[in-house]
């Protein structure tokens, strides 16, 4: 007999059928055996009958075994349905059940009720609580989000490129860079693909690509990792950083219409709403965001005022999202076009949704003796990024560009605690699957920041 999905059953009452999986759970209830049955596609309820063949297998099975069952589908009486449950309806008569794999006792409770674990177990763990049901529609989500970031690139004329991971030179500055001995010489881990995707972008006008990028954030939040999916976007002949902004909206229109559209059961085992992107979302320069927040000049909003502000904006209009732009010119990276009214402000904005950033772009600089002005400025040296300036030597429109980190929006839209739920195999100063000192505190750090 072939296979059928568990996800499908409910399109074969009064059949007999053959399904494999894992046992998620199962209830000995002396004379009968429950059980709960678990593929790639979802989970129905299998019940042992006294003089069923299948009775001493069932009793001698265990949670997340693999099994091979045959049985018929039969609706469930009227009082023992349950509407909210997948397969709720129906549940699956065991004839015969034969033990494909057997599978040491769990060293914790594993079942949708009480599965309990904290983050750190958690992680500890991955390799046996990516099996749970509320963890696997996290990544299902994200995975829907990263689809759809490409699907909506595409859609609008992007061309997708692959950006190196080991580069000669820091594209955003600072020091939160690792540093790799390549060969003989010292070279980095990439913390965005900034300078290619500008390069790229002179020869085929709008670029995005899908790739890992490594931050040596030295401290440990809820928000930061040191390896993230980011999700980057550039475009040539804008009119304004409005252009890039616009474009960016539009993205994640497209990301949360397409989250809400194929991750319904996702959602609903996560209870998470998505948040609300209004017609058109808020947007403050920095200096009126500061002001909104009756705070002083400063550099950036902290993380504080980046929640308060996100409030502040909720309650007036209903948006979940705020951009804010217009940074001071010497605290961002060299790239960033200085205002021509007020140079000392740029034509940089993040996006903020619920409290915390989802995404840096803007306008760039394009003229080639403005950026060699401001790669001296910045103290940088021009040979390490001399493929870069070479391609806009030679004639570079006005053009702007955004990324996204794949973690951070999977957080927020789920409204996830910490970054690291979102992130199948999370590295942060302490931990790279391996937790790197027994001692550290891990993500109880700074929970708050
Ligand atoms: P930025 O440095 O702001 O901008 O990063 C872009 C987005 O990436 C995510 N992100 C992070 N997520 C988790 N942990 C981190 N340590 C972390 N750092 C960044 C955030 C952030 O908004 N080159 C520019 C982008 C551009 O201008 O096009 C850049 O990298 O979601």
């Amino acid at each position: 007999m072939e296979r059928t999905l568990i996800g499908e059953l409910g399109q074969k009452v009064g059949e007999t059928v053959l399904i494999k999986g894992w046992v998620s759970v199962r209830r000995d209830q002396g004379k009968m055996v429950f059980f709960d049955f678990r593929d790639r596609s979802g989970t129905v309820q299998g019940v042992v009958l006294p003089n069923s063949e299948a009775i001493e297998n069932a009793k001698e099975t265990r949670n997340e075994y693999v099994v091979a069952v045959e049985g018929k589908v039969n609706e469930r009486p009227e009082k023992n349905r349950n509407d909210k449950a997948q397969n709720g309806n129906i549940e699956l008569e065991v004839l015969q059940l034969t033990v494909i794999t057997k599978a040491e006792s769990l060293p914790f409770d594993m079942s949708i009720d009480g599965y309990n674990l904290d983050l750190g177990t958690e992680l500890d763990h991955r390799a046996l609580t990516l099996r749970h049901p509320r963890l696997q529609a996290i990544f299902k989500v994200q995975a829907v989000i990263i689809d759809s970031f490409r699907e909506y690139m595409k859609s609008q004329d992007f061309f997708e490129f692959q950006a190196p991971a080991i580069v000669p030179a820091t594209a955003e500055g600072g020091a939160e860079v690792f540093k790799v001995q390549y060969f003989d010489k010292d070279a980095f881990l990439s913390q965005s693909p900034q300078l290619y995707k500008q390069i790229v972008m002179t020869a085929f006008e709008r670029v995005f690509s899908v790739n890992k990028v490594f931050r040596a954030e030295p401290s440990s939040t809820t928000r930061h990792l040191t390896e993230i999916v980011s999700l980057d976007a550039e475009m040539a002949f804008i009119d304004s950083w409005k252009d890039v902004r616009d474009m960016s909206e539009n993205t994640v229109r497209y990301i949360l219409s397409e989250v809400a559209a194929k991750c319904g059961k996702e959602l609903e085992v996560l209870g998470a709403t998505l948040p609300a992107m209004i017609e058109s979302t808020p947007t403050l320069s920095l200096t009126e965001a500061l002001e909104k927040l009756g705070a002083g000049a400063d550099k950036d909003l902290n993380p504080e005022q980046e929640r308060r502000l996100c409030e502040m904006i909720k309650e007036e209009t209903g948006s979940d999202f705020v951009y804010v732009y217009g940074y001071p010119t010497k605290h961002k990276p060299f790239y960033v076009y200085p205002n021509p009214e007020s140079p000392e402000f740029n034509e940089g904005m993040d996006l903020l949704c619920r409290g915390v950033e989802w995404l840096s772009g803007g306008r760039r600089i394009n003229d080639y003796a403005q950026l060699v002005d401001h790669v001296e400025k910045w103290g940088m040296d021009p040979k390490k990024i001399e493929m870069f300036l070479e391609a806009f030597r030679y004639g570079v429109p006005p053009e702007g560009g955004f990324a996204f980190g794949a973690e951070r929006m999977t957080m927020q839209m789920l409204e996830l605690k910490n970054i690291r739920e979102a992130t199948m195999f999370p590295r942060d100063m302490h931990r790279i699957d391996l937790l790197l000192s027994s001692d550290n505190q891990d993500d109880k750090d700074n929970p708050q920041q």
